[in-house]
């Protein structure tokens, strides 16, 4: 296994609950490393940017809406297979289906306002770190 780095977002129904600490600290207690974070809000050309491989979807127009209706924190998580990993701490994308313990069983509220996003790929983390982190703001 390699140290890899991916990226995430604590989507506006964390910010907006308060949540980013707790979602923080089930990210730590899993062994990765927050390494760059911002809280911004995301603009509408971003977040069309952002899910553009989900632009012939049906749920399209509501994500890019949900993603600009409030603050976001937009982060770069560091360590062991930090990619796929993620991928387990946040459980599956609706939450019904979300593992115990995985943040979107603990904290989100449905199949679109599910708390957190994270890279599906080594490939899309590098994609997507670019389009919001320069490397020098990166601390690992
Ligand atoms: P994930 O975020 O788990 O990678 P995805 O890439 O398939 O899931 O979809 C991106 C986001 O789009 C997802 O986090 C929430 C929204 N979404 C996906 N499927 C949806 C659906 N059936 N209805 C509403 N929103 C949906
Ligand atoms: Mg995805």
């Amino acid at each position: 296994m390699a140290t890899e780095r991916t990226f995430s977002i604590l989507k506006p129904d964390a910010t907006a609950r308060n949540l980013t600490g707790a979602v923080n600290a089930v990210i730590e207690e899993a062994g990765l490393r927050i390494v760059a974070q911002r809280r911004i809000r995301m603009s509408d050309a971003q977040a069309k940017k952002f899910y553009e491989v989900h632009a012939e979807r049906p749920f399209y127009g509501e994500l890019v809406e949900f993603m600009t209706s409030g603050p976001v924190v937009v982060q770069v998580l560091e360590g062991e297979n930090a990619v796929a990993k993620y991928r387990e701490v946040m459980g599956a994308t609706n939450p019904a289906q979300a593992a115990e313990g995985t943040i979107r069983q603990k904290f989100a509220k449905s199949v679109g306002e599910n708390t957190v996003h994270g890279s599906d790929s080594l490939e899309n983390a590098a994609i997507e770190i670019k389009q919001f982190f320069d490397e020098k703001d990166i601390v690992g």
